[in-house]
């Protein structure tokens, strides 16, 4: 017997960048069984479905989540009463329908999504598994290749540097642990490469180094020294880009190194940068509209690139459908609350597989303690996690739970 929902508690937490986010209790037969908290963005798709904020500009800012936390202590945890806590479908179908919105406007996703991983917490809890298994079943687990953003640009970061992650891929070796500590060496190296130049300043929203670069492709020629300064190959060690580039895409333009580009220009640009250096993958390379720039490039380039779409698809089934129709990616990058629920996470991420495309399970620019990520990135078998640098406990947290994991899931795979 595994147990029923007696209620569900919200609390307002802080996220890692001081903002109001929400935490969840899920309570079993009057026990505590399952808690999960939420994270938020700040390079935002406009697809997504609504973070509800409160909008009172008298308190944090207009931030605040007391309304989201009040849906949940008064109508979400009514509703699943009485659900068996491990029919996870019925728990996210059952708040869907309560909702009633396309996006999720009534109750808001960051409620629904507070809800519906609390739940799931709670029901590997009460079959005394481990989240991963939990999730994935028969299936057993697979670690997931790290992209380690290490140098931070964009909305996470307050320099001139437009391309918003710098990432490091160690996809070429034995284990996650080896391939965790090369990535963590590469990191230590860019510290000393950027001091050796005097760039070395703050840090950005996900840990990474945040210097001026006199130009974008600056920052690739930095990850190389420090891949070759830490001694890999890069046949060990690639580089991943998250250009979110739907940040300065404005009047038809893309607004990159004090130039305009056309979609066509920004495509030579990203081509002549996969000549020269071991890029795997670009995330968001076009605006999270412009179908034609997605589609061209990835008939150009994605053979020899990963094409991953984030503000592009918004983990949503409708997106991806209309993407994998056209041949816009060959990739998705995978955020429960761009969605809401587990259950469409997860129905997203098999439509993505059957149609060959990559899954890449992802954190966002504001997270918490919490650590579901990891653990659905190993279950769902995604092959890949970004949860930034190996800095900060919000960030380090997940990799801290990857490291648990590891001691009893050893298989590690590179997706390329
Ligand atoms: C992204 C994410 C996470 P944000 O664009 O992929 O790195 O950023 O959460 O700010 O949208
Ligand atoms: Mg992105």
């Amino acid at each position: 017997m595994a147990g029923h929902i007696s209620g569900l508690h919200a609390r307002m937490i802080l996220d890692s960048r001081g903002q109001p986010t929400i935490e969840v209790d899920c309570f079993v037969d009057g026990v505590l069984t399952g808690r999960a908290a939420v994270p938020s963005g700040a390079s935002t798709g406009q697809h997504e479905a609504l973070e509800l904020r409160d909008g009172d500009g008298s308190k944090y800012l207009g931030k605040g989540v007391n309304q989201a936390v009040s849906n949940i202590n008064d109508i979400i945890s009514e509703a699943l009463v009485g659900l068996p806590v491990d029919e996870q479908k019925l728990i996210d179908e059952t708040m869907i329908e309560l909702d009633g919105t396309n996006k999720k406007t009534k109750l808001g996703a960051n409620a629904i999504l507070g809800a519906s991983l609390a739940c799931l917490h709670a029901g590997a809890a009460v079959h005394s598994l481990p989240l991963w298994k939990y999730v994935g079943g028969v299936a057993g687990g697979s670690m997931p290749v790290p992209m380690l953003n290490i140098l931070n640009g964009g909305a996470h970061a307050a320099s001139n540097v437009d391309v918003q992650e710098f990432m490091v891929m160690p996809h070429g070796f034995d284990s996650f642990e080896e391939g965790l500590r090369a990535g963590v060496e590469t990191y230590h190296q860019l510290k000393k490469e950027l001091k050796q130049d005097g760039l070395l300043g703050g840090i950005g929203d996900e840990g990474g180094f945040a210097p001026n670069l006199p130009s974008n492709e600056e920052g690739l020629r930095y990850l190389m020294r420090a891949i070759e300064g830490a001694g890999y190959s890069t046949e060990e060690m690639g580089i991943a880009l998250d250009v979110a580039s739907t940040e300065f895409y404005k009047d038809g333009k893309y607004h990159m190194d004090g130039k305009a580009h056309s979609s066509e220009e920004l495509a030579d640009i990203y081509s002549g940068w996969l000549d020269e250096y071991p890029i795997l993958s670009i995330e968001d390379g076009f605006d999270e509209d412009d179908w034609h720039g997605w589609t061209t490039f990835t008939k150009n380039d994605g053979h020899r690139v990963q094409i991953v779409g984030d503000d592009l698809f918004v983990t949503q089934q409708e997106r991806l459908a209309q993407g994998i129709e056209i041949g816009a990616a060959n990739a998705m990058l995978v955020k429960v609350n761009q969605v809401g629920t587990i259950t469409e996470t997860l129905e997203a991420m098999q439509l993505a597989r059957d149609n060959g495309y990559n899954n890449v399970m992802s954190h966002r620019s504001g997270e918490t303690e919490d650590t579901t990520i990891a653990d659905l990135a190993v279950g769902t078998r995604a092959g890949q996690i970004k949860t930034g640098a190996p800095a900060r406990s919000d960030r380090v947290a997940k990799y801290n739970q990857l490291l648990r994991i590891a001691e009893d899931v050893t298989e590690y795979v590179s997706p390329f």
